[in-house]
């Protein structure tokens, strides 16, 4: 089931279905509490892809910049704890693909719809860029851009579909990536819509 992409890339396919419903009743749960948004990036423009967090911090953006942050900026409040689900989940992706101890304090969510799509980037907004970050998709499926150290290197396109998560560590950490834009489709569960759970040790 484990497919390696390169070095400290690995899909587990089918990996969150274990869980699928204790995951789905806690996205509910943290969504009533903290709803999806669309953040603006530093230059001032409206994310696609909406966003919420769960966990000690969230990662936000807005005109100053990026950063994670204890509270929701919209509330005032502190995001949602991380569900037991959740943290069952991130630890045994994490130790099953060589990263035992990893406990993350961070679950950002990203909410795609069809159209929806995440211009390539690289995750360095945490402290420690040794450890992993843990990926777990629902929903509808997704095309993932994988890339390399540079920007204009080739990428990758991998599918990713409902229960499949991915342990993104070592050399793969600060690799480019993104998402294509979603095609129109539908899942039983969630309806028009892909939910990405990312989660991280931020701190
Ligand atoms: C997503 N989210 O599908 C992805 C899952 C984000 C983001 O990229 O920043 O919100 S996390 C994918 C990821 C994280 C860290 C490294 C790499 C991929 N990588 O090396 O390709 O919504
Ligand atoms: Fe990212």
């Amino acid at each position: 089931r484990d497919e390696r992409l390169c070095d400290g890339a690995v899909v587990l396919r089918g990996f969150a279905l274990a869980e699928e419903s204790a995951l789905l009743q806690a996205v509910a749960a943290i969504t009533a509490q903290a709803p999806f948004r669309h953040q603006l990036t530093p230059g001032g423009l409206r994310m696609s892809v909406a966003m919420t967090n769960a966990g000690p911090l969230g990662w936000t953006s807005d005109r100053r910049g990026y950063r994670y942050a204890p509270r929701d900026p919209d509330s005032g409040e502190p995001w949602p704890p991380l569900p037991p689900a959740f943290m069952r989940l991130a630890v045994a992706a994490a130790a099953h693909a060589g990263f035992p101890g990893f406990v993350p304090d961070a679950c950002l969510l990203n909410r795609y719809e069809p159209g929806t799509r995440l211009s390539l980037h690289q995750d360095r907004d945490e402290r420690d860029l040794g450890l992993p970050i843990v990926s777990a998709s629902l929903g509808i499926p997704a095309v993932f851009l994988f890339g390399g150290l540079q920007r204009t290197d080739p990428v990758q396109r991998v599918p990713l579909a409902h229960g499949d998560v991915v342990v993104w560590g070592g050399a793969a950490r600060l690799r480019f990536h993104g998402v294509l834009p979603l095609k129109p489709n539908h899942h039983p569960a969630l309806g028009e819509c892909r939910i990405n759970l990312s989660f991280r040790r931020a701190d």
